[in-house]
């Protein structure tokens, strides 16, 4: 593992930049930040297109390495960083795949399938881009009701953490799509509030929440239908 990482995380202002931050601080990590925010033209630049061709925030460069997708991030913040007395990710194979599974279940059903669904087609977000569909949210919505189930089987018996009593990546993942939901309107799981409560104290969220401020308030580029 490299003593000094040269770390930089490219993006603030949105429920997947603040994952990276999140991450960084928990782990402890010192890191350049620099505040591009979502659709102001930043990531459309020569300079950062040359980085990240896909042109989204967040970015990590490590050194001359360069990752992007909030989730791959954490992950591989959480395998290269993550020490004895920090860690964010299980060793022991099974406990690894239990926490893999998390990770894509959050992704791809909490995220993707539903939250991000919800924010393509509703008015007040980039329906006017992609299409406004109230029926389509609503599902949506539904959808990630019934899924949280799951989440609630695993908050069960006063359990503290997604993985029990020991907060890993999963749980940067969770909250970021539990606080997505609450904004939405979406009711989010009983035993899912007091571990928002208890994960909200945590110091490394809080220096999270303001290393992912914009500097100034994000002024989004005019929708192009
Ligand atoms: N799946 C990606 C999604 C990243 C993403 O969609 N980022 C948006 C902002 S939330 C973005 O950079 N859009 C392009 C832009 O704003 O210029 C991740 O989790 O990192």
């Amino acid at each position: 593992m490299n003593a000094t990482p040269n770390l930089t995380l490219w993006g603030v202002g949105t429920s997947r930049t603040i994952r990276p931050h999140w991450a960084m601080h928990e782990l402890d990590l010192a890191y350049e930040t620099k505040p591009i925010g979502p659709r102001t033209g930043e990531t459309k630049t020569a300079e950062y297109t040359k980085l990240n061709p896909r042109q989204k925030i967040p970015l990590l460069q490590d050194g001359d390495f360069c990752i992007g997708e909030s989730a791959a991030i954490v992950a591989y913040l959480s395998r290269t960083y993550s020490t004895a007395e920090r860690s964010l990710i299980p060793d022991a194979t099974r406990e690894y795949a239990a926490w893999l599974e998390w990770c894509f279940f959050i992704v791809a059903e909490l995220d993707s399938t539903s939250l991000y669904v919800m924010r393509r087609h509703r008015a007040d977000a980039l329906g006017p881009i992609y299409g406004i569909a109230p029926e389509v949210v609503a599902q949506a919505g539904e959808y990630f009701r019934q899924q949280l189930r799951h989440v609630e089987v695993a908050l069960a018996d006063g359990r503290q953490f997604l993985m029990g009593e020991r907060f890993t990546s999963a749980d940067i993942l969770l909250t970021t799509c539990l606080e997505w939901a609450i904004a939405y309107g979406v009711g989010i799981c009983d035993n899912a509030q007091p571990y928002l409560e208890r994960i909200k104290k945590r110091e490394a969220f809080q220096r999270a929440i303001a290393a992912n401020a914009p500097l100034v308030p994000i002024t989004p580029a005019p929708i192009k239908v």
